[in-house]
């Protein structure tokens, strides 16, 4: 039986690769659908990833290129309308089942279910947006096994600020020291070790493997199905090819064991 009692996850990135294929094709979009000749290639969107949130990119899209708001609109409002739009946008495309879970997500979620583990979630994202996706991810009632969804607006700031994990921890009625967060981005990173969650694995994707992930103490790949082996990148899974909850106990007693 592990020594921790909860896991909890990141969305975007992290159970899913949304980030590219579907949060950029949604912005885009809106942009188009409100007449803006406002284009977010992946690269231009990969430097953009550096702001969480949505609302927050757009806005620092406006810094960044100057653009200049019809001044007879609230910028708030307009940037609440753009991201409303693109929520919808986003929505349509995983309704779409597009955008399946990455390799090894599923498998992990089920044995930790199995195990009693209780299964949590701290996003930057919507709820809508988190919804769409569990609800679209080929489990039915995948949803349902999330005992706390801290998702989006609800805390007054967002990654790389901890407070939306440590929301997820005050719902959880858990300290730090009794869950394992599961990350992807550096971002995520000081989020989760901000709220004191320093039994961490981040799981990387092409917009987050060149980050400096050092503080975490396990950094893969992905998480690994049984054909399809899990690498570390730093951190140690102990001559296992996946991560497992095994692999996570392993780390999460090494961790602590430090202090
Ligand atoms: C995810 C994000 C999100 C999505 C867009 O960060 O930054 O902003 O890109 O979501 P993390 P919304 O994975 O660290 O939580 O447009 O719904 O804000
Ligand atoms: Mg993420």
């Amino acid at each position: 039986m592990p020594n921790f009692k909860a896991l909890i996850f990141d969305v975007d990135g992290t159970l899913a690769d949304t980030e590219r294929d579907a949060h950029r094709p949604a912005f885009n979009a809106a942009f188009a659908e409100a007449g803006l000749d406002w284009h977010w290639d992946v690269d231009r969107y990969g430097q953009l990833l550096k702001v969480t949130g949505g609302k927050e990119r757009i806005a620092t899209y406006i810094a960044e290129e100057g653009v200049q708001i019809d001044p007879s609109t609230d910028a708030a409002d307009f940037i609440a309308g753009l991201h409303r739009a693109k929520t919808r946008h986003y929505v349509d495309l995983l309704e779409g089942g597009s955008i399946p879970l990455r390799p090894g997500v599923l498998r992990l979620l089920r044995e930790a279910r199995d195990a009693g583990i209780r299964l949590a979630i701290a996003t930057t994202t919507t709820l809508e947006n988190v919804s769409v996706l569990l609800d679209n991810a080929g489990e039915p009632g995948l949803r349902d096994w999330f005992e706390v969804i801290a998702a989006g607006d609800v805390v007054p700031l967002k990654k790389p600020a901890p407070d939306i994990f440590l929301l997820a921890l005050a719902e959880l009625g858990l300290d730090a020291a009794d869950c394992v967060a599961v990350e992807d981005s550096d971002n995520g990173v000081r989020s989760a070790l901000g709220a004191g969650l320093r039994a961490l694995l981040v799981t990387v994707n092409a917009y987050t493997q060149e980050q400096d992930l050092r503080e975490a103490p396990l950094v893969v790949d992905q998480l690994g199905e049984p054909d399809r082996p899990a690498r570390a990148l730093s951190g140690d899974l102990g001559g296992r090819s996946i991560v497992d909850l095994e692999v996570l106990d392993r780390m999460h007693r090494s961790v602590f064991a430090a202090i």
